[in-house]
């Protein structure tokens, strides 16, 4: 059944119990990674929430310590809702996070928290000031959508800065504040907002700079007024429970950001096209990188979450950069995770025709790694034809072209959490379609979960997104993080990723199975194929 011990990931950070949402105030700290995040201490749905804490040495070992953050002062009596992590010049981290201080409406303040004794790198405890809150809405604010502070960063006038998130217009529109401040005490908000647009209110907004094209990262302190680099700003849509974002500039001066596609509010690039929401950036000062940490809920039903007595996932912790051309985020998990890989097999230069499958034998595949190229050919001459009406909706397309409805260049891809006999099974895939009038083919990388399990009352929605590849070499890539009940895959090279919760009956531990699947008329070839199984980490003590 669903409440099967064995769909409990293995490798993804959980603790051992209890309900867990958003990531909280991700930062590196004296050796070690300190990992907070919303959590309910008393059972397996929300509610009650506090910051939990977590410290690991590799992002992927996890040890819980004490509970951080917990309802304790007026300001955050009914809740400790989330925040980030700023490290002050002096080398203190400062955790800004929203508390509610009423109990009848979600009523929403912003309250700071400082390290009781900064020489203790587990930062185990957390002193509130006196003088919080130190943020509350104004009256033209609806003060029930404002909060997720963001990392406060020193602009050029050597003024801080930080985000709220909000919304604006009576709802209608998501916003994101600006606040100021000397001395991280006293916060001034910007009237304008830094951005806004018709979305709905924006959650837990992110805003960092990165160089196109480079993958070391940049702290949010050292970039401004700096050219060649741009602003990546992220939003939580509220109403649709995705994390999207755009590529622009940051002009200090006017305390704005213009995405650099004007539409970018509406086309709605996303980190990934899954279940994947809250999402929250840190700048890692030991590898120089931004790591982005983001969580994925279940999508098994209520009582089953109370059944099994957890829910809720962090994604794997994810290295973002900007493409060469700034365009989109590239996302790729973060190298300490191959440590876990053992016991690999491989395929080469194996060619799958119309229709064919080839299973990956040789190690268990329910907690596994699997990388893969693909190579095709007769591109435009075999793709079929894009429906105008869905070009522009990859989900409702994946979901008219499944993975068993056979085209020209694809489906292919993988299957993953399969059974023996594939009454389970979860496809990873692309397919290529010719739009009219264009000598671009267009690729569009799906989940399809439909047949994932014969277990009743799941949620199993398709999830799709689009590739930003021409295909120009014919050839391209895959990854699959499986994990008992979670596939999270990056497609291209990272381009677009696709987090997905599924909960087989019969592909479950050492029944789940692997293959490479073809559905398109198209030959495929599988030019390399690794497959590695992971081994469980520390958890946390689970
Ligand atoms: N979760 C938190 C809020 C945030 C929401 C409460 C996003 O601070 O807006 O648990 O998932």
């Amino acid at each position: 059944s669903i409440v099967d011990p064995l769909l409990r990931t293995g490798f993804h950070f959980q603790p051992p119990k209890n309900w867990i949402n958003d990531p909280n105030a991700p930062m590196y700290y004296e050796g070690w990674y300190h990992f907070f995040y919303q959590y309910n201490p008393k059972g397996a749905v929300w509610g009650n929430i506090v910051w939990a804490h977590s410290v690991s040495r590799d992002l992927i070992n996890w040890e819980a310590i004490e509970t951080a953050i917990e309802p304790s002062i007026p300001a955050d009596q009914y809740g400790c809702w989330s925040g980030s992590a700023t490290t002050l010049p002096d080398g203190t981290p400062v955790i800004m996070y929203t508390g509610i201080n009423r109990p009848d409406v979600n009523y929403q303040v912003q309250n700071v928290a400082y390290p009781r004794n900064r020489s203790d790198p587990m930062l185990r405890e957390w002193v509130k000031p006196e003088h919080n809150p130190i943020i509350v809405p104004e009256s033209d604010i609806n003060a029930t959508q404002f909060r997720d502070p963001t990392t406060a960063w020193l602009a050029s006038d050597g003024q801080w800065r930080l985000l709220i998130g909000s919304a604006a217009g009576g709802g209608a529109r998501g916003a994101a504040f600006v606040y100021r401040s000397r001395d991280f005490r006293q916060w001034r908000r910007v009237p304008r907002p830094l951005h806004s647009a018709a979305t709905g209110m924006w959650e837990c907004p992110d805003f960092y700079p990165a160089a196109p094209g480079r993958t070391v990262g940049l702290d949010a302190s050292s970039a401004p007024g700096r050219p060649q680099v741009k602003y990546v700003l992220k939003n939580s849509l509220d109403l649709r429970r995705y994390d999207y974002y755009t590529v622009g500039t940051y002009d200090e001066k006017a305390e704005r950001y213009v995405p650099d596609d004007p539409a970018g509010d509406e086309h709605h690039l996303r980190y990934d096209y899954g279940n994947f929401y809250a999402s929250k950036t840190f700048y890692d000062p030991a590898k120089k990188r931004r790591v982005l940490w983001g969580w994925a809920n279940e999508s098994d039903t209520r009582a089953d979450d109370v059944a099994k007595g957890w829910a809720g996932i962090q994604a794997i912790p994810r290295t973002v950069w900007l493409d060469f051309g700034g365009k989109q985020v590239i996302q790729w998990p973060i190298e300490e995770v191959e440590a876990l890989r053992h016991q690999p097999v491989t395929l080469r230069d194996t060619v799958i025709k119309r229709g064919e499958h080839v299973e990956v034998t040789g190690i268990q595949t329910a907690q596994a790694d699997v990388e893969v190229s693909f190579e095709v050919s007769s591109l435009l001459a075999g793709a079929e034809p894009l429906d105008p009406a869905l070009a522009h909706d990859a989900e409702r397309l994946c979901g008219a072209r499944g993975a068993d409805v056979e085209g020209g260049v694809g489906p292919f891809g993988l299957w993953v959490l399969a059974s023996a006999n594939l009454e389970e099974r979860t496809a990873v895939f692309f397919r290529v379609f010719k739009a009219a009038g264009s000598d671009k083919p267009v690729v569009l990388m799906c989940t399809d979960p439909t047949k994932s399990s014969l277990n009743p009352d799941l949620y199993l929605p398709t999830f799709a997104g689009f590739v930003d590849t021409d295909l120009s070499d014919g050839k391209i890539s895959l990854r699959s993080l499986i994990d008992r009940s979670v596939v999270e895959s990056f497609g291209a090279g990272g381009k677009t990723c696709i987090l997905s919760r599924v909960y087989p009956s019969l592909a479950v531990d050492k029944n789940a199975h692997l293959y490479v699947f073809n559905n398109g008329k198209a030959d495929v070839k599988v030019t390399l194929l690794t497959a590695w199984q992971m081994k469980k980490p520390l958890m946390n003590g689970a």
